[in-house]
């Protein structure tokens, strides 16, 4: 799988600096600059063991630098960015890389000003600013400078800032995204051809990870879910060191990065190829609560009230199948649904797999079960992309007290529930971006969901293997 992508690394960044000098009111004679300090290389405890690099966020985001010990200066009253690429030592073109040119660093970022490092105290002195805006409080003195004298310091506006431009995506960020997802998706599709009873856990992550390296997607957004059997009811489960067996589900939540840009996406599959009666009767009811949020999924929707469109999903669907008993009006005041489907149904996604901006100032978390692990409280709007990923689960931690709880009993049907206990859970999860369109969205996600999709994959998986 090949990306040709319109827009360069340097160009998406360009844009992104003018959405960030917009947000600063540049009228007054408030000379402010912004310095922010891109990331270094980390190691493992106390040791030389280098961890892989990979760009903060926000650096990432203004800059389109992927290399560690670079800072820069941004200047919203002219616009200008000034990039500080770090003094390489010979000893780095032995043991590290080949020392970019400064004409190599220029042509690549396509900074307005590019500096050594060791200039930064020089040039934040001739910029003369009466405020700065850091990245972080130690922000100035990681990097070895001080504030010319009389200058104010904010240290937390520019995280707020940058939140706010980081909430819509940018055409250079959607084209990422796309790709990502595409690639993910295919990685998907070869694991779901190769779970069968007997294969491990972590053979399935060889899988995913394999192919997406094929495809030249380095790095994990966030630490993947390789669940069978029970295991797949524990929602961050990652130990990923079992053997699969037949009759269970086994459930993948992985994603990788394509450029900083990654995707988040949950399927769950039968081991043996064939969904039994009760796992194809719950996973209905798990893809009914997806195709009926995502539906919904449009500017002007408020994300919690997808979730209760979500919640109010599972509980017809239990009530159907006479798992609970009441009226959805009853389950839901006695929050019933989170027994089920105990976390929210959705986050924004971005460079960051939880990327922020979910709550605005001022709105807090709603003190419910369930409800209160929802990571986004807000409208929608054009150019948002966020996950849609409801579940199912059976966890007897949750299920055991609601049995003894002398008012939620009354809503279960404890027989038809208790051997479930085993069953495990099921989760679907597809990545969106909220637009304009007739249908109010895109679905990046291109992976199969539909019962008789993944069971015609699987058989046809079970054939080649023989
Ligand atoms: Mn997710």
């Amino acid at each position: 799988m090949q990306t040709t992508l319109k827009i360069s690394a340097a160009a998406m960044a360009a844009t992104h600096r003018e959405r960030f000098y917009s947000m600063f009111d540049t009228k007054g004679a408030d000379d402010a600059i912004v310095v922010l300090r891109g990331a270094s290389v980390e190691h493992r405890y106390d040791t030389d063991f280098e961890l892989p690099f990979r760009q903060e966020s926000r650096f990432w985001y203004l800059t389109g630098v992927s290399e560690p010990d670079y800072s820069a200066i941004f200047v919203p009253k002219t616009g200008e960015f000034h990039l500080f690429a770090p003094k390489r030592e010979t000893s780095y073109a032995v043991w590290n890389g080949r020392i970019r040119s400064q004409e190599e660093i220029q042509e690549l970022y396509r900074p307005d000003v590019l500096h050594n490092s060791d200039a930064l105290q020089s040039v934040l002195d001739d910029l003369a600013p009466t405020r700065i805006f850091a990245g972080a409080e130690e922000e100035l003195s990681a990097l070895g400078v001080v504030a010319p004298e009389g200058c104010a310091i904010d240290h937390r506006s520019v995280v707020d800032i940058l939140t706010l431009c980081r909430l819509h995506k940018t055409d250079g960020e959607l084209e990422r995204m796309r790709f990502a997802n595409q690639a993910n998706s295919a990685a998907h599709e070869a694991v779901l051809r190769s779970v069968r009873p007997g294969a491990w856990e972590y053979q399935m992550k060889g899988v995913l990870e394999g192919t997406l390296m094929q495809h030249g997607l380095q790095f994990p957004a966030y630490n993947g879910i390789y669940a069978s059997g029970t295991n797949s009811a524990i929602l961050h489960y990652v130990v990923n060191h079992q053997e699969m067996s037949d009759g269970e589900l086994f459930l993948i939540d992985s994603g990788y990065e394509f450029e900083g840009y990654g995707a988040d996406l949950t399927r769950t599959w039968p081991v043996n190829g064939v969904f039994s009666d009760v796992q194809r009767e719950m996973y209905s009811i798990v893809l009914e609560m997806q195709k009926n949020t995502i539906d919904a999924t449009r500017p002007g929707v408020k994300m919690e009230d997808l979730h209760w469109l979500a919640c109010r999903t599972l509980l017809e669907g239990l009530l159907d199948g006479g798992y609970v008993k009441g009226s959805v009006d009853d389950l839901m005041a006695q929050n019933i649904f989170a027994l089920f489907f105990p976390h929210g149904l959705g986050h924004f996604i971005g460079l960051d797999v939880h990327d922020p901006g979910g709550y605005p100032k001022g709105v807090d978390r709603i003190d419910r079960p369930g409800v209160r692990f929802l990571r986004i409280r807000r409208e929608m709007e054009s150019g948002m992309a966020l996950t849609i990923e409801p579940g199912l689960y059976m966890i007897p931690a949750l299920l055991g007290p609601a049995f003894e709880d002398p008012i939620q009993s009354g809503f279960l049907n404890r027989s038809k529930l208790e051997p479930l206990l085993h069953f495990g859970g099921i989760r679907i999860e597809d990545n969106l971006v909220v637009n304009d369109s007739e249908s109010g969205h895109e679905n990046l996600t291109s992976l199969v969901k539909e019962i008789d999709e993944i069971e015609a994959i699987m058989k046809d998986a079970k054939g080649v293997r023989g």
